[in-house]
């Protein structure tokens, strides 16, 4: 982690940056498959599993027998348990209120909302099987009022599903799982095949392929949670913080993937250099240690000289998660702006988040927090605004309507409005 004392403002920009990567042929790649995928279905995405994971899957759903038989030891399923819980608890409290209001007498508007009715997940494979990613998203989704939800995740070589995404799935009432990853997953959820059924919203992370994937998916009139990149933490630490906890964050985060990014933001350079003597060594003893050294050194440390100029430079980095642990915690709290999901004080492990506290960890990476929320129960609905305007009320409202109709030029707005007044009048005397 390159270490940078008082940067000058004019550098942040510069030093704010996220490791960038070449995305050679990217485009090309997902071009041929999306088409290949719209045009020829199934055997399209066959195709690609053999080509890309290595293995012929013959029918992409995951059978019932397969979802029975899978086990894992007591203590895990009793650890999704205890997070499917918590996650439930918190995304259930998000529920709104219907609103409901007469903006004048007799004109009444009101907003609810209504699921989305089929939505995909994407689950990634690779290095490690995210289980807890079905938690997060198979959670809102249900409690939402989702009614298709489909889960698409790579197979492995040998043509299986880790047993704790399958049991994960199954806890969470999701019965459409299939095979398929990558950009053949995200096609196919795209525009459907014989087998996976399309859907109107693709959630969930995945490596540059799939998220440039999801972007594309867009243009075929699919909504995407969000452009999600690789991980990152920005933690700030003052003479409060215990060094050996915000270390164990910092790598928590960097054991990720390689382009993954940590910032460790301090008011004072000793605290600064203590925690990195414990990145250091507990470094050393981790298994993923060639993947976080890797996204180490495209990590930083940054002094700054107040807590004011830590603020500016959170808010302007706009964090996916940020760890205050410091004197003037509340401070922090009403003052950050932009991230994904903040963690304050020793005790909160960023990896509560992820796991099992009950938050979500799907979340704007990339800067994006300065515009994008993280996975939420709405994210799995939209607002339907309902309105129902009375005789007495469209005598009063209609008068304005119609000039206004009339300054746009559009006379059948208007007459949609004098015809009514109309015949109100003309009915007058025996209302
Ligand atoms: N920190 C990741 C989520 C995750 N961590 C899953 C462990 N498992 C992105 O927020
Ligand atoms: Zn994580």
């Amino acid at each position: 982690m390159k270490k940078y004392i008082n940067p000058k403002k004019s550098a942040w920009p510069q030093l704010l940056q996220r490791p960038t990567r070449a995305l050679n042929d990217l485009e090309t790649t997902i071009s041929e498959i999306f088409s290949e995928v719209q045009r020829k279905g199934d055997i399209a995405v066959a195709t690609y599993t053999q080509k890309f994971d290595g293995v012929t899957i013959n029918n992409s759903q995951v059978s019932e027998e397969e979802i029975n038989a899978a086990t894992i030891s007591e203590a895990l399923k009793k650890a999704i348990l205890l997070a499917k819980d918590n996650i439930e608890t918190f995304h259930k409290a998000q529920k709104t209120a219907t609103v409901r209001v007469e903006t004048m007498p007799g004109v009444v508007c009101w907003q609810e909302k209504r699921p989305i009715k089929k939505v995909g997940l994407y689950i990634p494979g690779g290095t490690a099987p995210l289980f807890s990613t079905i938690l997060m998203l198979a959670i809102p989704a249900k409690l939402a009022g989702c009614t298709e939800i489909v889960l698409c995740t790579p197979p492995s070589k040998d043509g299986t599903i880790h047993p704790a995404i399958l049991f994960t799935a199954a806890l969470c009432g999701i019965t459409k799982l299939y095979k398929v990853g990558g950009v053949q997953a995200i096609s196919a959820m795209t525009f459907g095949t014989e087998t996976i059924p399309a859907v109107y919203k693709i959630f969930g992370p995945g490596n540059q392929f799939v998220t440039a994937a999801k972007q594309r998916a867009t243009n075929y009139g699919v909504a995407i949670d969000m452009p999600a990149g690789p991980s990152e933490l920005l933690v700030f630490a003052d003479e409060t913080a215990i060094p050996a906890f915000v270390a164990s964050d910092l790598l928590s985060q960097a054991e990720h993937g390689i382009d993954s990014q940590v910032m460790l933001v301090s008011t004072s350079e000793i605290v600064l250099n203590n925690i990195m003597i414990e990145v250091e060594t507990q470094l050393d003893k981790l298994p993923r240690k060639e993947i976080a050294k890797q996204a180490l050194l495209g990590s930083k440390s940054i002094v700054v000289s107040s807590e004011e100029e830590a603020i500016e430079l959170i808010n302007q980095y706009a964090p996916e998660h940020c760890t205050i642990i410091a004197k003037k915690e509340a401070f922090f709290v009403q003052n950050i702006q932009n991230a994904g999901s903040v963690f304050i004080g020793n005790y909160t492990p960023e990896s509560a988040g992820d796991y099992a506290s009950g938050t979500n960890h799907t979340l704007p990476t990339n800067g994006y927090s300065k515009q994008y929320s993280g996975v939420n129960l709405d994210s799995f609905l939209k607002s339907v605004t309902f309105q129902k305007i009375s005789e007495k009320g469209i005598e009063a409202l209609g008068p304005f309507i119609e000039i206004m109709a009339d300054a746009e030029g559009l006379q059948a707005h208007k007459n949609a409005v004098s015809l009514r007044l109309a015949s109100i009048r003309n009915n007058a005397p025996t209302r």
